[in-house]
């Protein structure tokens, strides 16, 4: 029987990259998030080419009755949830704490936090019943150390980080395994979401950096996901070459190069 997989957030970015590497590898695939048309296309495309059952959903991670209805819904055309991809999230606004936009706070915290929760409170039971189960959540540099003008975004990844250690505990009797993949800087629609659709300066945060793509997240995710049975990676952090932590990292440019040949 082809394994499941659930992907919140799988229009742009890391969600779509981890559907597609699933999908290529035959796995039924659940992709969801906000964008109807964007899943529409998604679908089709994969469903098209790699021949899989591909299951889309639309809801708001954070609306909690949204969240019950798309997963109750999801049980009806599946036997089983496999692995689930905790990825939805944001970052709204870059401001100094005294200056923040409290509307951005609350997104941020909504969907990066009560979002993950409300998902995994309705998949969780699933895969206790099912004695077995894989939970990917998707954190960041920001959970690790936290930067200038990052306050509540870094906060809220924080969070992902603290309740991926607290789900392992509490699923490990029932063959659950958990991991973070913590990303750093990728070029994905993250940085024209939070500067609002600014696309200059998105671009402008990777300009010369070679920032990670999405679909080295994902490879790291079908990894993960294809371990041994007894095998569970807990926490990975990765970057690319020209970023060393969340508030470290230097242009491509800088780099030393090789010294010649003799020396
Ligand atoms: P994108 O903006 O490209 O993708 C974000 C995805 O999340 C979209 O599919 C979006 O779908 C979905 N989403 C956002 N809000 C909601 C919501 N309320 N309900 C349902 N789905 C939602 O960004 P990334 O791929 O970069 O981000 C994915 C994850 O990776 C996030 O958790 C982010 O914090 C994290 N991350 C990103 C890094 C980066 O540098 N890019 C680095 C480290 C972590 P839709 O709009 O259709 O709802
Ligand atoms: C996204 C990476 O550095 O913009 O989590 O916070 S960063």
């Amino acid at each position: 029987m082809n394994k499941t997989i659930l992907i919140t957030g799988a229009t742009s970015g890391f969600g779509k990259a981890i559907a597609e590497i699933f999908a290529k590898n035959a796995y039924t695939v659940c992709i969801t998030g906000r964008r109807k048309e964007r899943l529409d296309e998604l679908q089709k495309e994969l469903e098209t080419k790699y021949k899989v059952k591909v299951i889309s959903s639309q809801f708001d991670v954070r609306d909690k009755e949204q969240v019950k209805t798309a997963i109750d819904d999801l049980k009806t055309k599946v036997e089983r949830i496999d692995i689930l991809v905790n990825n939805a999230g944001l970052a709204a606004g870059m401001s100094t704490i005294d200056e923040g936009d409290t509307d951005d706070w609350e997104q941020m915290i909504d969907t990066n936090i009560k979002g993950l929760l409300y998902v995994t409170r309705q998949v969780a039971p699933l895969m206790r019943k099912q004695a077995g189960g894989h939970i990917i959540n998707i954190g960041s540099t920001a959970a690790k150390t936290v930067y200038r003008n990052g306050n509540v975004y870094c906060a809220t990844k924080f969070a992902v980080d603290a309740l991926t250690q607290a789900m392992r505990i509490d699923l490990l009797p029932f063959g659950i395994k958990v991991t973070a993949i913590h990303p750093g800087m990728a070029e994905t629609e993250f940085s024209i979401v939070r500067f609002k659709g600014d696309e200059a300066r998105a671009k402008s945060v990777y300009e010369g950096l070679n920032p990670l793509r999405p679909e080295d997240i994902a490879d790291i995710a079908y990894y993960c996901a294809t371990l041994p049975p007894h095998v569970c990676i807990n926490d990975l952090v990765v970057t690319c070459l020209t970023q060393a932590n969340s508030f470290y990292s230097i242009k491509e440019a800088d780099r030393v190069a090789p010294a010649p040949k003799g020396d």
